[in-house]
């Protein structure tokens, strides 16, 4: 028996005895924490890709040094391989929880079937995986990814709705093959569907990166003249695709409409500086409740097989309100 374990067993004694009461004893130690007691949680993050990504990090750093919890970080670079490698030398060293955020939704079942027969739970949190087997990890902890598309697509719905011709759209999509690109293309495209001139032109991927953004958006403005809206799957790939715009010699906000998701605080500052016109929002603050997981998994206790944030959306008076509280 690991110390951890007879520590845990010793603490749940004291509590019956102080308390009067059945005290429930953590179940699924492996004693990954050197006898120090704490849980250990192994977190592979997809990488540095965006502002939000920062916050992430941030958010998960913070609570879990509040809540106790020995981390051991992992940044992937946005590469699936190296987030296999991660979760592989998590279960060789016998940590008490697996969390992480894949980079892409396919391609994850050998890997989980791999923590779940050593016996170490898994939370997957922010993006999601596509796996049939549902029991390959405990929970999800994220957003709503389609509704973040759909709440962008309806506000250009009620935006255009007394245009008479066409309004052209550019689509800057997130990494190929993630849940946050597959889910908020379906989401924007199912809103826009409810107006038939609004077409999407041209629709490519900046993998959530601001020099990618500004990249694509060149294409875009070399091969269509007559852009009126952008949509980007995140704020960064909009904050780069202004320079292109402004270099392009139009003006961001006002010649092009810009809609993006996330809301970061350069977000929200070119949304109160009129360059953006509408961010559908997505929150990275996930920390906390990733460690409140992290702790019930490891006690062996159900949790729900879905957890959503709670998440809004802004205009550019909104951001302006909003930007001197924002703290990411
Ligand atoms: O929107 C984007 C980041 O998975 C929700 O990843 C996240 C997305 C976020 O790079 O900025």
């Amino acid at each position: 028996m690991s110390t951890r374990r007879t520590r845990t067993i010793v603490a749940a004694l004291a509590t019956v005895l102080l308390a009067g009461s059945m005290a429930a004893c953590g179940n699924s130690d492996t004693g990954g924490d050197g006898g120090d007691g704490k849980i250990v949680l192994g977190f592979s993050q997809v990488g540095a890709e965006s502002g939000w990504r920062t916050a992430n990090t941030t958010s998960i750093k913070e609570a879990a040094t509040e809540a106790g919890i020995e981390l051991k970080f992992d940044d992937a670079q946005q590469k699936q391989e190296n987030q296999i490698k991660a979760i592989r030398n998590f279960i060789q060293q016998k940590v008490d929880v697996i969390a992480f955020s894949p980079v892409v939704e396919s391609g994850w079942d050998t890997v989980l079937k791999e923590a779940k027969d050593a016996g170490i739970p898994v939370i997957l949190t922010d993006r999601a995986v596509d796996s049939a087997d549902k029991t390959l990890y405990k929970t999800f902890l994220g957003s709503d990814f389609v509704k973040e598309g759909r709440l962008a697509g309806e506000w250009l719905v009620e935006q255009t709705k007394t245009a008479t011709g066409p309004v052209n759209i550019v689509e800057l999509q997130g990494t190929t093959g993630s849940a946050p690109a597959n889910d908020r293309k379906e989401g924007f495209a199912a809103a826009i569907a409810a107006n038939p001139n609004l077409k999407i032109v041209a629709s490519q991927s900046g993998d959530f990166k601001r020099a990618d953004g500004k990249q694509v958006m060149e294409q875009f403005l070399k091969a269509n003249p007559d852009i009126d809206v952008l949509f980007a799957h995140n704020d960064d790939m909009g904050l780069g695709a202004l320079e292109a715009i402004t270099a392009a010699g139009k003006v961001p906000g006002k010649d092009i409409t810009i809609i993006t998701i996330d809301a970061v605080k350069d977000g929200m500052q070119a949304l109160a500086d009129g360059k953006f016109n509408f961010i559908a929002e997505c929150s990275p603050l996930l920390g906390p409740q990733l460690m409140e997981l992290a702790k019930k998994v490891d006690a062996g206790e159900e949790v729900p097989a879905r957890i959503e944030t709670e998440e809004t959306t802004f205009t550019q008076e909104q951001a302006k309100e909003a930007l001197p509280n924002r703290k990411y």
